[in-house]
């Protein structure tokens, strides 16, 4: 593999191999993939594990691991001749499919649920140029529509149900493999329309029959407890939760979800509001990590499983989803910040510190 700095980066590059790539897909890139593997400084005991890591999904282009499986999925769109695509979302596929649909020169329509999309998300898809429609209706009702929309006219779909994002999502389980030169023991990760949990899973499971790892991770998905179909076993008509991203009361890849949990013996729960915003705070304040809401809901169910006696050592890898800039106003409203007024002196500064 080329070692020069210059040389090209991104996901169907780094994978092209274990991708459904032709001589005739167009290699597009914004860099995404390859993200970082870090080692928990403090929650590792408090989650009674051995070891934990979390794999920073945040530093992706657009802010969130959306980016790996939509690079396939836009590429894949083009080489079959498509000019438009079309996504449903909670905010950050729209805000993937609408960065790399610019940087290909491609329509992107969205459908948002209204009112329910951080405004990160929604600053992102505006910037990007995406034509964006607010659905009266949640994520559910938007994905169905996206659907029949995408079978009516000639726009191709770059949700999760499109393979594609599937088999690019999957290329972070080999990076795990990759780093820690085996598969991690567990993983944990957020669940919303279970696209990903479904893509780590084949991503591990492809690694272990191509001898890249050993073992086979129990997969511990998260959901909200107010949007937790895959808990209760029927879809939620009004799923509702602080995690506005994995607000979604009929998951897609329900089946993929019940697959990987059963097939890795692992487990599906749900984590409330208070749990997740729990684990947000602390992993700011204790890791140095601002992730988004929906993100810290894999740190919260291992906080939880934790405090049940249900873990006992190993190594857990936990996936941060997306960057906490996205959504601005819940981490403003979580804080009463501490912040002094003070003229522009060193006095000034001196007597606000109280120094
Ligand atoms: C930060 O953007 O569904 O279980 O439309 O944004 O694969 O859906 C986002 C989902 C976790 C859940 N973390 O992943 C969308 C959307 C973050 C997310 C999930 C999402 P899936």
């Amino acid at each position: 593999m080329s070692t020069s700095p210059l040389a090209p980066r991104g996901v169907l590059y780094h994978w092209a191999e274990v991708l459904p790539l032709t001589g005739q897909t167009p290699r597009i890139t914004l860099g995404e993939g390859d993200t970082p593997l870090v080692r928990s400084a403090a929650l590792e005991g408090q989650c009674g594990l051995d070891e934990l890591w979390f794999k920073l999904e945040s530093c992706n282009p657009t802010g969130s691991f959306k980016d790996r499986g939509m690079v396939v999925a836009v590429a894949k769109a083009m080489e079959s001749g498509a000019r438009a695509i079309m996504c449903a979302s909670t905010g950050n596929t729209s805000a993937s499919a609408a960065a790399y649909a610019a940087r290909c020169g491609l329509e992107c329509y969205v459908l948002v649920p209204g009112g329910r999309v951080a405004a990160g998300k929604m600053a992102q898809a505006i910037a990007y140029g995406s034509r964006i429609i607010e659905i009266d209706g949640n994520f559910d009702d938007a994905l169905n529509a996206a659907r029949e929309l995408t079978a009516k006219h000639p726009v191709a779909l770059v949700n999760s149900v499109n393979p594609y994002r599937i088999q690019g999502q999957k290329t972070a389980a080999y990076e795990i493999c990759e780093t820690l030169g085996d598969a991690p023991g567990m993983l944990a990760i957020p669940v919303g329309n279970a696209g990903n949990i479904t893509a780590y899973w084949k991503g591990f499971s492809e690694c272990a029959e191509k001898g890249l790892s050993t073992l086979h991770p129990r997969m511990l998905g998260f959901q909200a407890a107010g949007a937790a179909p895959l808990v209760s076993g029927i879809p939620v008509l009004e799923p509702n939760t602080v995690a506005t991203a994995i607000r979604i009361g009929n998951p897609a890849s329900w089946s993929g979800a019940i697959g990987a949990r059963d097939e890795s013996g692992g487990s599906i729960e749900a984590v409330t509001d208070e749990e997740i915003l729990e684990a947000y705070r602390l992993l700011a304040a204790k890791e140095g990590l601002f992730v988004e809401p929906a993100s810290a809901a894999s740190v919260a169910g291992l906080l939880k499983l934790a405090r049940a006696g249900r873990t006992r050592g190993g190594r857990a890898v936990a996936i941060l989803t997306g960057n906490g800039l996205k959504d601005p106003d819940t981490a403003t409203a979580q804080y009463t910040p501490d912040i002094t007024r003070s003229a522009a002196t060193v006095e000034g500064v001196e007597r606000a510190l109280g120094w």
